[in-house]
């Protein structure tokens, strides 16, 4: 079984369904877990050269590197497409609430991982106050001490994140894309030309947005934590 398939299957565990002796079909009900996009429907992901000028530009190489799904899989990354189209969403609403409960894909991935929190904000010169300070900000190589979870409304950008190999890959994110960042991963955000980017911010519990930005952060837990379970299993493989 890929491990595309394996993401789909039911998470309820075969012996729990033997113990289970009433024959009522509530009893039995499976939680399901919601599957992953497939790798078709995944953002397209390239390699950036050593250097770049203009950061809001795709800068691919020439000619362009691609990266496959595997490949962002192996460094902890998940991708769900959501219907964006379907549902309206506040410019900015900080936190969110979803009132009558909206998606329920969006419902049941949040119930599924804990994603307590939400909120909703616009990046864009006109509503999001000190864009530049803050484009500049989201553009600094960094980690957090949990993971990070973004879900974009309307617009695009760019997430970068560092490789095994610490080269950077660019992941080009659009509406309907719900993407999750491992804690610890070395990354950084941009807009791309347009300059426009609704996105949810979800979160585990009480949100703490706090970057810590790289060369300082190379001995902090999460990113101790990160190496062990993504960059490690990665070296071995390779044997
Ligand atoms: C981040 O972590 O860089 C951001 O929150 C950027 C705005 S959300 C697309
Ligand atoms: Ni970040």
């Amino acid at each position: 079984m890929s491990s595309e398939e394996s993401k789909e299957v039911t998470v309820e565990k075969k012996e729990e369904e033997e113990a289970t002796t009433s024959s009522s079909s509530s009893n039995k009900k499976a939680k399901m877990s919601v599957p992953e996009a497939a790798d078709k429907d995944w953002p397209e992901a390239w390699m950036l050269p050593t250097e770049v000028s203009d950061q809001c530009a795709t800068n691919k190489q020439s000619p362009n590197v691609p990266v496959d799904v595997a490949a962002l899989r192996k460094l902890g990354i998940s991708y769900w497409k959501m219907d964006a189209e379907k549902f309206s969403y506040p410019v900015k609403e900080v936190p969110w609430d979803p009132k009558d409960a909206q998606d329920p894909k969006l419902k049941a991935l949040r119930d599924d991982r804990g994603y307590s929190y939400a909120d909703i904000i616009t990046v864009h010169p006109d509503h999001l106050p000190g864009f530049d300070d803050k484009i500049k900000a989201f553009f600094e190589e960094h980690i957090h001490d949990a993971e990070e979870i973004r879900y974009i409304l309307g617009g695009s950008g760019y997430f970068d994140v560092r490789n095994t190999q610490d080269e950077w890959i660019r992941i080009h994110v659009k509406k309907g894309d719900l993407m999750t960042l491992p804690e610890g991963i070395y990354h950084r955000f941009t807009c791309d030309c347009e300059k426009l980017c609704h996105a949810m911010r979800l979160f585990k519990g009480q949100p703490v947005w706090t970057p810590f930005n790289r060369p300082e952060c190379d001995e902090h837990p999460s990113r101790k934590k990160y190496v062990t379970d993504f960059m490690a299993t990665a070296e071995e493989k390779k044997e």
